[in-house]
Protein backbone atom coordinates (compact mmCIF):
# COMPACT_ATOMS: atom_id res chain seq x y z
CA UNK A 1 0.00 0.00 0.00
CA UNK A 2 1.83 3.55 -0.75
CA UNK A 3 1.10 6.02 0.98
CA UNK A 4 0.26 9.39 -0.18
CA UNK A 5 3.54 10.88 0.95
CA UNK A 6 5.09 8.38 -1.84
CA UNK A 7 3.05 8.87 -4.42
CA UNK A 8 3.55 10.84 -7.84
CA UNK A 9 0.52 13.40 -8.11
CA UNK A 10 0.65 13.59 -12.01
CA UNK A 11 -2.06 16.35 -11.51
CA UNK A 12 -1.53 18.63 -8.58
CA UNK A 13 -4.52 20.99 -7.32
CA UNK A 14 -5.62 22.92 -4.44
CA UNK A 15 -1.83 24.41 -3.60
CA UNK A 16 -0.97 27.97 -3.18
CA UNK A 17 -0.43 28.45 -6.79
CA UNK A 18 -2.68 28.00 -9.43
CA UNK A 19 -1.26 25.90 -12.47
CA UNK A 20 -2.06 24.61 -15.91
CA UNK A 21 -0.43 21.80 -17.07
CA UNK A 22 -0.92 19.85 -20.48
CA UNK A 23 -3.42 16.38 -20.32
CA UNK A 24 -0.74 13.81 -19.80
CA UNK A 25 -3.54 10.87 -20.57
CA UNK A 26 -5.14 9.86 -23.73
CA UNK A 27 -9.51 10.55 -24.03
CA UNK A 28 -10.47 7.41 -26.07
CA UNK A 29 -8.52 4.57 -23.87
CA UNK A 30 -9.28 2.30 -26.95
CA UNK A 31 -8.45 1.72 -30.43
CA UNK A 32 -10.13 3.45 -32.80
CA UNK A 33 -11.63 0.63 -34.44
CA UNK A 34 -12.67 -0.86 -31.21
CA UNK A 35 -16.02 -2.24 -31.47
CA UNK A 36 -19.45 -0.94 -29.58
CA UNK A 37 -22.19 1.54 -30.07
CA UNK A 38 -20.26 4.98 -30.79
CA UNK A 39 -18.95 5.00 -34.53
CA UNK A 40 -15.47 5.66 -35.27
CA UNK A 41 -15.74 9.45 -36.71
CA UNK A 42 -18.02 10.06 -33.37
CA UNK A 43 -15.58 8.78 -31.47
CA UNK A 44 -12.76 10.65 -32.58
CA UNK A 45 -15.36 13.68 -32.40
CA UNK A 46 -15.36 13.21 -29.10
CA UNK A 47 -10.96 12.45 -28.51
CA UNK A 48 -11.37 15.77 -30.28
CA UNK A 49 -13.95 18.16 -28.48
CA UNK A 50 -14.25 15.91 -24.81
CA UNK A 51 -18.01 15.37 -25.60
CA UNK A 52 -20.72 13.85 -27.47
CA UNK A 53 -23.96 15.02 -28.05
CA UNK A 54 -26.61 12.12 -28.41
CA UNK A 55 -30.20 13.45 -29.69
CA UNK A 56 -32.48 9.86 -28.19
CA UNK A 57 -30.35 7.45 -25.95
CA UNK A 58 -33.12 6.52 -24.32
CA UNK A 59 -36.87 6.79 -26.05
CA UNK A 60 -39.60 8.56 -24.83
CA UNK A 61 -41.46 6.17 -23.18
CA UNK A 62 -38.23 5.37 -21.41
CA UNK A 63 -38.17 9.01 -20.31
CA UNK A 64 -41.76 8.36 -18.76
CA UNK A 65 -39.92 5.40 -17.10
CA UNK A 66 -37.31 7.31 -15.36
CA UNK A 67 -39.16 10.42 -14.81
CA UNK A 68 -41.69 8.96 -12.47
CA UNK A 69 -38.70 6.73 -10.63
CA UNK A 70 -37.05 10.58 -10.55
CA UNK A 71 -40.71 11.81 -9.00
CA UNK A 72 -40.97 9.12 -6.51
CA UNK A 73 -37.32 9.34 -5.14
CA UNK A 74 -37.97 12.79 -4.67
CA UNK A 75 -41.12 12.83 -3.11
CA UNK A 76 -39.89 9.95 -0.66
CA UNK A 77 -39.55 11.53 2.71
CA UNK A 78 -36.81 8.75 3.78
CA UNK A 79 -34.74 10.04 1.19
CA UNK A 80 -35.55 13.34 1.50
CA UNK A 81 -33.98 12.71 5.39
CA UNK A 82 -31.28 10.54 3.95
CA UNK A 83 -27.60 12.16 3.61
CA UNK A 84 -27.66 11.00 -0.34
CA UNK A 85 -30.50 13.71 -0.85
CA UNK A 86 -28.97 17.47 -1.19
CA UNK A 87 -31.50 20.41 -0.90
CA UNK A 88 -31.51 23.47 -2.60
CA UNK A 89 -29.61 26.48 -0.61
CA UNK A 90 -32.42 28.72 -1.01
CA UNK A 91 -35.73 27.08 -1.18
CA UNK A 92 -35.12 23.53 0.34
CA UNK A 93 -36.62 21.84 -2.59
CA UNK A 94 -34.36 18.81 -3.63
CA UNK A 95 -31.64 19.15 -5.63
CA UNK A 96 -29.76 15.81 -6.31
CA UNK A 97 -30.19 12.47 -4.91
CA UNK A 98 -26.94 10.53 -5.12
CA UNK A 99 -26.53 6.93 -5.65
CA UNK A 100 -29.74 6.19 -7.18
CA UNK A 101 -27.96 3.07 -9.09
CA UNK A 102 -27.73 0.99 -5.27
CA UNK A 103 -30.99 2.80 -3.94
CA UNK A 104 -33.42 2.47 -6.96
CA UNK A 105 -33.91 -0.97 -9.57
CA UNK A 106 -34.82 1.23 -12.44
CA UNK A 107 -31.93 3.37 -12.35
CA UNK A 108 -29.54 0.21 -11.48
CA UNK A 109 -31.12 -0.86 -14.60
CA UNK A 110 -29.68 2.05 -16.42
CA UNK A 111 -26.44 1.57 -15.79
CA UNK A 112 -26.83 -2.20 -16.73
CA UNK A 113 -28.12 -0.90 -20.40
CA UNK A 114 -25.79 -2.00 -23.45
CA UNK A 115 -26.13 2.03 -24.70
CA UNK A 116 -24.54 2.77 -21.21
CA UNK A 117 -22.33 0.51 -20.58
CA UNK A 118 -21.11 -0.18 -23.96
CA UNK A 119 -20.51 3.61 -24.99
CA UNK A 120 -18.50 3.48 -21.54
CA UNK A 121 -16.20 0.55 -21.99
CA UNK A 122 -15.51 1.96 -25.58
CA UNK A 123 -14.36 5.37 -24.64
CA UNK A 124 -12.73 4.03 -21.19
CA UNK A 125 -10.84 0.60 -23.11
CA UNK A 126 -11.88 -1.12 -19.78
CA UNK A 127 -14.53 -2.84 -17.77
CA UNK A 128 -15.99 0.06 -15.95
CA UNK A 129 -17.86 0.77 -12.37
CA UNK A 130 -20.21 2.94 -11.34
CA UNK A 131 -17.97 6.02 -9.27
CA UNK A 132 -20.44 8.39 -8.96
CA UNK A 133 -24.36 8.40 -9.61
CA UNK A 134 -27.26 10.81 -9.00
CA UNK A 135 -30.38 12.32 -10.62
CA UNK A 136 -30.25 16.56 -10.50
CA UNK A 137 -34.20 17.85 -10.16
CA UNK A 138 -32.76 21.31 -11.17
CA UNK A 139 -36.80 22.72 -9.88
CA UNK A 140 -37.90 25.46 -12.05
CA UNK A 141 -37.98 29.02 -10.00
CA UNK A 142 -35.03 29.36 -8.70
CA UNK A 143 -32.43 26.48 -9.07
CA UNK A 144 -28.78 27.57 -8.81
CA UNK A 145 -26.76 26.38 -11.50
CA UNK A 146 -22.63 25.06 -11.11
CA UNK A 147 -20.28 27.56 -11.23
CA UNK A 148 -17.20 26.33 -14.10
CA UNK A 149 -14.95 23.46 -12.78
CA UNK A 150 -13.32 20.48 -13.73
CA UNK A 151 -15.17 17.00 -12.64
CA UNK A 152 -11.73 15.40 -12.68
CA UNK A 153 -10.08 17.82 -10.90
CA UNK A 154 -12.46 16.87 -7.98
CA UNK A 155 -12.63 13.65 -8.50
CA UNK A 156 -8.70 13.92 -8.12
CA UNK A 157 -8.23 16.14 -5.60
CA UNK A 158 -10.99 14.38 -3.28
CA UNK A 159 -12.30 10.76 -4.59
CA UNK A 160 -8.24 9.90 -5.11
CA UNK A 161 -8.73 9.17 -8.73
CA UNK A 162 -5.41 8.70 -10.26
CA UNK A 163 -5.55 9.12 -13.49
CA UNK A 164 -8.14 11.11 -16.72
CA UNK A 165 -9.79 7.37 -17.37
CA UNK A 166 -13.72 8.37 -16.29
CA UNK A 167 -16.50 9.24 -18.38
CA UNK A 168 -19.95 10.89 -17.72
CA UNK A 169 -23.69 10.87 -19.05
CA UNK A 170 -26.15 13.16 -18.61
CA UNK A 171 -29.15 12.31 -19.61
CA UNK A 172 -32.16 14.80 -19.96
CA UNK A 173 -35.28 13.85 -18.53
CA UNK A 174 -37.17 16.73 -18.88
CA UNK A 175 -36.65 19.39 -21.92
CA UNK A 176 -33.11 21.14 -21.84
CA UNK A 177 -34.19 25.34 -23.37
CA UNK A 178 -31.69 27.21 -23.92
CA UNK A 179 -33.04 29.34 -20.77
CA UNK A 180 -33.98 26.56 -18.46
CA UNK A 181 -29.67 25.89 -16.91
CA UNK A 182 -28.40 24.08 -19.14
CA UNK A 183 -25.17 22.49 -19.50
CA UNK A 184 -22.24 24.62 -20.59
CA UNK A 185 -18.94 23.02 -21.86
CA UNK A 186 -15.89 24.22 -23.30
CA UNK A 187 -15.25 22.18 -26.27
CA UNK A 188 -11.65 21.01 -26.02
CA UNK A 189 -11.04 22.06 -22.61
CA UNK A 190 -10.36 18.48 -21.98
CA UNK A 191 -6.64 18.64 -22.57
CA UNK A 192 -5.67 20.89 -20.06
CA UNK A 193 -5.59 20.95 -16.65
CA UNK A 194 -6.20 23.71 -14.08
CA UNK A 195 -4.22 23.08 -10.43
CA UNK A 196 -6.69 25.58 -9.14
CA UNK A 197 -5.70 27.25 -5.43
CA UNK A 198 -7.08 27.20 -2.07
CA UNK A 199 -6.92 24.56 0.53
CA UNK A 200 -9.99 21.56 0.37
CA UNK A 201 -11.89 22.54 3.51
CA UNK A 202 -12.58 18.97 5.89
CA UNK A 203 -16.20 18.05 4.43
CA UNK A 204 -16.35 19.97 1.55
CA UNK A 205 -18.69 18.06 0.19
CA UNK A 206 -21.46 19.05 2.11
CA UNK A 207 -21.11 22.47 0.34
CA UNK A 208 -19.51 21.92 -2.96
CA UNK A 209 -22.21 19.81 -3.65
CA UNK A 210 -24.62 22.80 -3.40
CA UNK A 211 -22.06 25.71 -4.40
CA UNK A 212 -18.63 24.45 -5.52
CA UNK A 213 -15.60 26.67 -3.97
CA UNK A 214 -12.37 24.92 -3.98
CA UNK A 215 -11.36 23.83 -7.19
CA UNK A 216 -12.51 26.38 -9.35
CA UNK A 217 -9.91 27.97 -11.98
CA UNK A 218 -9.57 31.70 -11.64
CA UNK A 219 -11.46 34.20 -13.82
CA UNK A 220 -8.27 34.71 -15.76
CA UNK A 221 -7.90 30.83 -17.03
CA UNK A 222 -11.55 30.89 -17.63
CA UNK A 223 -11.30 34.07 -19.90
CA UNK A 224 -7.97 32.06 -21.46
CA UNK A 225 -9.85 29.16 -21.78
CA UNK A 226 -13.78 30.97 -23.06
CA UNK A 227 -11.21 32.70 -25.77
CA UNK A 228 -9.54 29.58 -27.08
CA UNK A 229 -12.68 27.26 -26.62
CA UNK A 230 -15.60 28.87 -27.37
CA UNK A 231 -18.56 28.16 -24.96
CA UNK A 232 -20.99 25.43 -26.06
CA UNK A 233 -24.74 25.20 -24.61
CA UNK A 234 -26.33 21.63 -24.48
CA UNK A 235 -30.14 21.79 -25.31
CA UNK A 236 -31.85 18.93 -26.36
CA UNK A 237 -35.48 16.74 -25.69
CA UNK A 238 -36.03 14.60 -22.86
CA UNK A 239 -34.08 11.35 -23.72
CA UNK A 240 -31.14 13.12 -25.38
CA UNK A 241 -27.95 12.83 -23.66
CA UNK A 242 -24.64 14.18 -23.40
CA UNK A 243 -21.44 12.56 -23.02
CA UNK A 244 -18.37 14.40 -21.27
CA UNK A 245 -14.62 13.77 -20.61
CA UNK A 246 -14.13 13.94 -16.68
CA UNK A 247 -11.64 16.84 -17.16
CA UNK A 248 -14.35 18.95 -19.40
CA UNK A 249 -14.24 22.52 -17.94
CA UNK A 250 -18.15 23.02 -17.81
CA UNK A 251 -20.94 24.49 -15.68
CA UNK A 252 -24.28 25.55 -15.96
CA UNK A 253 -26.65 28.27 -15.06
CA UNK A 254 -29.34 29.35 -12.69
CA UNK A 255 -32.95 28.08 -13.72
CA UNK A 256 -35.49 30.84 -13.00
CA UNK A 257 -37.86 29.55 -15.65
CA UNK A 258 -40.92 27.76 -14.69
CA UNK A 259 -39.49 24.94 -15.99
CA UNK A 260 -37.50 21.83 -14.49
CA UNK A 261 -34.31 20.80 -16.23
CA UNK A 262 -33.82 17.31 -15.01
CA UNK A 263 -31.40 14.71 -15.33
CA UNK A 264 -29.66 11.46 -14.25
CA UNK A 265 -25.68 11.62 -14.53
CA UNK A 266 -23.89 8.56 -14.22
CA UNK A 267 -19.87 8.59 -13.66
CA UNK A 268 -17.87 5.55 -15.16
CA UNK A 269 -14.62 5.32 -14.17
CA UNK A 270 -12.41 2.46 -15.36
CA UNK A 271 -11.43 -0.39 -13.49
CA UNK A 272 -7.73 0.65 -14.04
CA UNK A 273 -8.03 3.67 -12.22
CA UNK A 274 -10.10 2.55 -8.77
CA UNK A 275 -9.92 5.53 -6.15
CA UNK A 276 -6.98 5.70 -3.92
CA UNK A 277 -6.18 7.90 -0.91
CA UNK A 278 -7.38 11.83 -1.74
CA UNK A 279 -4.74 13.63 -3.54
CA UNK A 280 -5.40 17.08 -1.80
CA UNK A 281 -7.97 16.71 0.70
CA UNK A 282 -7.49 15.55 4.98
CA UNK A 283 -10.33 12.68 4.12
CA UNK A 284 -11.84 10.86 1.46
CA UNK A 285 -15.67 12.03 0.80
CA UNK A 286 -18.64 9.22 1.68
CA UNK A 287 -18.76 6.45 -0.28
CA UNK A 288 -22.20 7.36 -2.16
CA UNK A 289 -20.42 10.59 -3.48
CA UNK A 290 -16.80 8.79 -4.33
CA UNK A 291 -17.41 5.20 -4.68
CA UNK A 292 -14.98 2.35 -3.01
CA UNK A 293 -17.03 -0.78 -4.44
CA UNK A 294 -15.02 -1.06 -7.85
CA UNK A 295 -16.88 -4.14 -8.57
CA UNK A 296 -17.25 -4.10 -12.77
CA UNK A 297 -20.80 -3.19 -13.98
CA UNK A 298 -21.93 -6.14 -16.00
O1 LIG B 1 -18.17 16.89 -6.66
C1 LIG B 1 -18.69 16.13 -7.46
O2 LIG B 1 -18.39 14.94 -7.58
C2 LIG B 1 -19.84 16.66 -8.31
N1 LIG B 1 -19.77 18.07 -8.45
C3 LIG B 1 -19.98 18.69 -9.61
C4 LIG B 1 -20.16 20.14 -9.59
N2 LIG B 1 -19.98 18.05 -10.79
C5 LIG B 1 -19.58 16.65 -10.78
C6 LIG B 1 -19.95 15.91 -9.58
O3 LIG B 1 -21.23 15.40 -9.64
FE1 LIG C 1 -19.54 18.77 -12.74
Amino acid sequence: MTVASERTDLYPSRTATEVTIPRKDPVVWSPQDAPGPITRSDLQSYDENGFLAIEELITPEEVGVYRAELDRLVADPLIRADERAVVEPKSEKVRSVFEIHKISEVFAGLVRDERLLGRARQILGSDVYVHQSRINVKPGFGASGFYWHSDFETWHAEDGLPRMRAVSVSIALTENYDTNGGLMIMPGSHRTYVGCNGVTPKDNYKRSLQMQDAGIPSDEVLTEFADRHGIRLFTGKAGSATWFDCNAMHGSGDNITPYPRSNVFIVFNSVENAAEEPFAAPVRRPEFIGARDFTPVR
